[in-house]
Formats: C-alpha cells, sequence, structure tokens
C-alpha cells in the first residue's frame, strides 16, 4: 500500500538525517577517507550510532554495531555512503554488518572508490539483507565533495576563496589589506581550511602577505590539532621564490610546502589528487592565481566575504581578466547567502 511506503520513505529520511548528524562530526579530521555516519533502528528505536573518526581509526559500521550490540539483530542500519567490501586499514563493514544479523541496510549513495563501487551492496544482497540506495543522496554527498570527485574523475574538487570589499577590491594599491573582512568571517575562512587537503596560494601573496595558511580556530567543534595540516602549494612559475628559501618566511620552513613551478594548472591537481592525496583544494591567492583557476574553469564553487565598505579605483581588483565583450562574462549561480558579523558570504557555483 502506498501510505505505508510513505511511511517508511519519511522513516527512511528522519534516520538517514540522524546517520548525517553522525558523519558530520567527522568531518575535519577524517582526511582523505570520506566522512561516513551510521545509526542502527530496531522497531522504530535508535540502538546504535557511530562515526568515522580518522583515516586508520574503524567505519561508522563498527562503531554504530558496536553500540547497538545484541539489539543488531534484525534491525535496519543506515549508512551515509555504502558500507566498504574491501580490507583496508580495517575490514570490510558489509561483513560486519551480515554477521551482526542486521535485516535492512538504507544507504544515502554508492561508494565510488574503484575498491568498493557497487560490490558492498551485492555482499549484503547475497546474504538475503535487503538493501535500499538513494536516501538523502544530496545531503550526504555535500559531506564529501572532493572524495566523490576524486574517485570519479581523479581531479580534485576546487574551491576558490576571495575576501573583497563591496566594490570588489581586495587589498589597497601598497598592498594593504589586513583586515577588509571581520573576524566573524576570517574564522569561517578557518572551516574551508580545515576541509582541504591543500591550500594553494601564489608567490605574490607570500611575499606581500606572509600568510601562515594553517588551521587554527575555535569553531571547528574539534580541537584544530586534531585537523590533519593541509599541504601548501605555492605557484611560482617564475621562480621569486627561491632566493627567499633561506629568509625566514614561514611558509618556507614548513616541511608540507610543496613549489610548483610551471604553467599547468590541470597537472598540479591530477598530482595532488594521485600523488598525495589531496581531494579538496583551497585556492587562496591574489587576483591572477584566482583568474587562471577561473578562466581555465578549474573551479567548482566560488566562496566570496564582502565586507561592506569601499576601497576606490586604485585599490587591487579581485580578478585580472578582462571580458572583451557581456559576452564572455563568467556567471555564477548563488547556493548560499549568509551574514557574517558584519560582512556577506556567498557560495556560489560557475555556470
Ligand atoms: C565505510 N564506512 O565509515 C568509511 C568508508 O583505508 P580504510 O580501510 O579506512 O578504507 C578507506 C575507504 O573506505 C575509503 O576510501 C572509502 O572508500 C571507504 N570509507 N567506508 O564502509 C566508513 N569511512
Ligand atoms: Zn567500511
Amino acid at each position: 500500500m502506498s501510505t505505508s511506503n510513505h511511511a517508511q520513505d519519511a522513516q527512511d529520511r528522519y534516520f538517514m538525517m540522524l546517520a548525517i548528524e553522525q558523519a558530520k562530526q567527522g568531518l575535519y579530521t577524517t582526511r582523505p577517507n570520506p566522512a561516513v555516519g551510521c545509526v542502527i533502528v530496531q522497531a522504530g528505536v535508535v540502538v546504535g550510532q557511530g562515526f568515522h573518526p580518522k583515516a586508520g581509526q574503524p567505519h561508522a559500521e563498527v562503531f554504530a554495531l558496536k553500540d547497538a550490540s545484541a539489539h543488531a539483530v534484525g534491525a535496519t542500519a543506515y549508512v551515509t555512503l555504502e558500507p566498504c567490501s574491501h580490507t583496508g586499514r580495517t575490514p570490510p563493514c558489509a561483513l560486519g554488518l551480515i554477521k551482526a544479523g542486521v535485516q535492512r541496510v538504507v544507504i544515502a549513495g554508492l561508494d565510488p572508490n574503484p575498491q568498493v563501487a557497487g560490490r558492498g551492496v551485492k555482499l549484503l544482497e547475497q546474504a538475503g539483507i535487503d538493501v535500499t540506495v538513494g536516501v538523502l543522496t544530496e545531503q550526504a554527498e555535500g559531506l564529501n565533495r572532493g572524495f566523490l570527485k576524486a574517485m570519479r574523475t581523479q581531479m580534485p574538487y576546487v574551491r576558490l576563496k576571495i575576501a573583497t570589499s563591496l566594490d570588489g577590491r581586495t587589498a589597497m594599491a601598497t598592498g594593504e589589506s589586513k583586515w577588509i573582512t571581520s573576524t566573524a568571517a576570517r574564522e569561517d575562512v578557518q572551516k574551508l581550511r580545515a576541509l582541504s587537503g591543500a591550500i594553494v596560494t601564489g608567490s605574490e601573496t607570500v611575499i606581500t602577505d606572509d600568510p601562515q595558511l594553517n588551521v587554527r580556530s575555535s569553531q571547528l567543534g574539534v580541537p584544530a590539532g586534531q585537523v590533519p595540516a593541509p599541504m601548501v602549494v605555492v605557484l611560482d612559475r617564475r621562480q621569486r621564490l627561491e632566493h627567499s628559501l633561506q629568509s625566514d618566511y614561514q611558509l618556507c620552513r614548513r616541511l608540507d610546502t610543496l613549489y610548483w613551478r610551471n604553467d599547468d594548472l590541470t597537472a598540479l591537481l591530477k598530482d595532488l589528487v594521485s600523488e598525495y592525496q589531496c581531494y579538496d583544494i583551497l585556492v587562496e591567492a591574489g587576483a591572477s592565481v584566482a583568474s587562471s583557476f577561473l578562466s581555465q574553469q578549474l573551479v567548482d564553487e566560488l566562496i566570496v566575504y564582502q565586507a561592506p565598505c569601499l576601497l576606490g579605483e586604485k585599490a587591487r581588483p579581485m580578478v585580472a581578466f578582462n571580458p572583451l565583450s557581456l559576452s564572455e562574462q563568467l556567471r555564477f549561480k548563488i547556493s548560499c547567502h549568509e551574514q557574517l558579523g558584519p560582512d556577506l558570504k556567498l557560495t556560489l557555483y560557475p555556470l
């Protein structure tokens, strides 16, 4: 009967939402692994829950099954990602669910990792478990943009962050820029950094701003010390940093800094995925680097923090390209807008 199906759909969405809330607890700490949550439900009651806290540690299902113990028999498991079928740093979760006697498994979306990719579902079904795939898929996938894109395309998910004035300026002509946006906006940037496997910047930014580019927020919900430090990539095509390597730029002293000395940004991004397992990339740089990423269509998400101030026409513009006509403009779709302290935060997708 369709009414009972509707009731079950609503229940599935509700418990999947709880599983997504579980997954969020690992958002800043699981890299390069995805953030995954699991909730075990017996007769409409949550009897176990868990999330994947960190690469190398057990997966979400393991914690949830342990939490549920004997109550897992005959229960429904809600998982935000297809349970794995491979023996990696931990044994396959699909087998764990089977052994625990779970009767039904509801999955938000399949795991595109070639080691899994549908095999988890197959194992469960072969064991006679009723499997439903596709509940709150969009919401669950939003937690792991980088992991999913990298597994599907071998390219990372690139976020470009720009802090500007109302007139789209990012610094005075002298380079002075500390600070245009508020503490609230700058704290928010810490979250973007904490999500990222690598932060890409330009030699110009290193020379003029000497940025720290580390993660230091108190607002992540986890101690910043638990967040794996993002790698720093400095684009230095003209090898301007060669001489300063011995100088005391903070960045140059970091062991996890990579200097990229060629023009090919696509090659860099591919390398970051294949060599370094960096799936989420944050570009924090000046107008010329930002423009290169934008004009080569390498940006998946643009985040603009806009302060309500005017800096004038001699101040530095946020981009360095010049479309010849309106038909060459770059256009975006606003996916989210919010106020952070006095500033505006816009999240946009290129069209
Ligand atoms: C799950 N549940 O909670 C997570 C999964 O190196 P390992 O053994 O930790 O395996 C990592 C892979 O497992 C990762 O790339 C992804 O495909 C999957 N993540 N799977 O069943 C989880 N975090
Ligand atoms: Zn697993």
